[in-house]
């Protein structure tokens, strides 16, 4: 099936249903018979960026890397499904850059922090208040929210059906598929 190869990139808090999505949207693309590489902190935080940790300075290396491997993927033709806190505006900028116009889709989880912080299905929030985890995104580390992302996405008030249905809509209108 036609498709151009293109990274939609998913930033936002921890527990603003990144991966959720993104694995949704993984799904439905492959029903539909589309070439997909979806890659998150499950796979990437475990191997290729094993040495690194949340300090800022980790945090910009992270994305840098994950953004020349999602360049290398959507060279080799595939749709790049990338879902990571992401949390620095210049950084995603840096990636942003890597593609030409059209094939950087930025998707902004924008969920209220206290949906998250209510989900929080790992407990990482509570360690994070208790003073047991420092430098957590949204707690004592900053997010910057993007001020025009390709998508908004809300999931406290759209469900992973409707959130992938904007997705696909947004990438039928847009050609690239
Ligand atoms: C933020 C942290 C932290 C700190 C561990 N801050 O909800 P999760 O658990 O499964 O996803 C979060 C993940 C964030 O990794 P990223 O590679 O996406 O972050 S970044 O883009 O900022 O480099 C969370 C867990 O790691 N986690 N400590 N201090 N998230």
């Amino acid at each position: 099936k036609n498709q151009n190869p293109c990274l939609l990139w998913f930033t936002g808090l921890s527990g603003s249903g990144k991966s959720t999505i993104a694995n949704a949207l993984d799904v439905a693309l492959h029903e539909r018979g589309y070439h997909t590489f979806l890659l998150d902190g499950d796979n990437v935080r475990h191997g290729l960026c094993k040495d690194l940790g949340f300090s800022d300075s980790d945090r910009v290396e992270n994305i840098r890397r994950i953004g020349e491997v999602s360049k290398l993927f959507a060279d080799a033709g595939l749709i790049v499904l990338s879902a990571f806190i992401s949390p620095f505006i210049s950084d995603r900028r840096l990636v942003r850059k890597l593609f030409p116009a059209g094939e950087f889709i930025e998707v902004f989880m924008d969920t209220p922090l206290a949906t998250c912080e209510d989900r929080d299905p790992k407990g990482l929030y509570r360690k994070a208040r208790s003073g047991e985890i420092r430098h957590f995104t949204g707690i004592d580390s900053p997010y910057e929210a993007p001020p025009h992302p390709e998508v908004r996405l809300d999931t406290s008030v759209l469900s992973v059906d409707e959130c992938v249905d904007r997705l696909i809509d947004f990438m039928v209108n847009q050609h690239l598929i």
